[in-house]
């Protein structure tokens, strides 16, 4: 018996550079596609945990046919929540990145029908650990989301969508089991992309 989930998620994969020419693309390889519970334990099961991991690797678990990429259409407009374990020898970072991920094939990120969750990521650096959930949007309208039908019921104006995103930084807060005096920030991807991510402003925090 298997156990449908609402999503089919891809897990990708960052290598670490072997050489100084690799680029971001080379780097970056598809893993593989599940659409059940029990596919999805399959996987886990059968991955090297975070933990084990050399630095410079990544995991993103992101809805299918979405890639990890700021670039990707589905992304371009979006941003992430996200934060930085810095005590890397005593955070248990397996037992996070299993909750988040659960969390998004779940679906308990978000509720139904919100289109916010893009996928999850978890960065192995060399002084921390840092775990995100990337959102399609910033918190404020964009055309063609219909902000301009919103009297019609039928858009999502830009505090609409800015309290979406502030309740699923409060989730991703409870996840990883965070204290109220560790603030997860969200930035935008067009920052990451233009100020190098560590340097991106935080645009929200909760
Ligand atoms: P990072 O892994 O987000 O954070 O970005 P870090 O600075 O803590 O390591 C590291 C670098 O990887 C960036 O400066 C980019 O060169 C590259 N990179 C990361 N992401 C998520 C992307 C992406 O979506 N697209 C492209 N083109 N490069 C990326």
């Amino acid at each position: 018996v298997k156990h449908p989930l609402m999503n089919q998620w891809t897990l990708w994969f960052t290598k670490p550079p072997t050489g100084k020419g690799d680029s971001w693309k080379d780097l970056l390889k598809e893993v593989v596609t599940f659409d059940s519970v029990e596919e999805f334990w399959g996987v886990y099961n059968n991955i090297s945990p975070t933990s084990e991991l050399a630095v410079k690797s990544d995991y993103h678990l992101f809805k299918k046919g979405i890639r990890p990429e700021w670039e990707d259409p589905q992304n371009k407009h979006g941003g992430k929540w996200s934060y930085m374990f810095k005590e890397k020898r005593v955070v248990p970072i397996d037992d996070l990145w299993l909750f988040v991920m659960l969390a998004a094939i779940g679906e308990t990120l978000e509720a139904e029908g919100d289109g916010e969750v893009m996928g999850v990521v978890v960065n192995v650096r060399k002084g921390f650990y840092r775990i995100g959930i990337w959102t399609k949007t910033v918190g404020r309208s964009i055309p063609g989301m219909g902000d301009g039908d919103v009297a019609g019921g039928k858009g999502r104006n830009a505090e609409k969508s800015k309290q979406i995103l502030l309740g699923i930084g409060q989730r991703f807060k409870e996840v990883l089991k965070l204290e109220p005096h560790e603030p997860v920030e969200f930035s935008g991807h067009s920052e990451s992309a233009s100020a190098g991510s560590s340097r991106a402003k935080a645009k929200f925090t909760v």
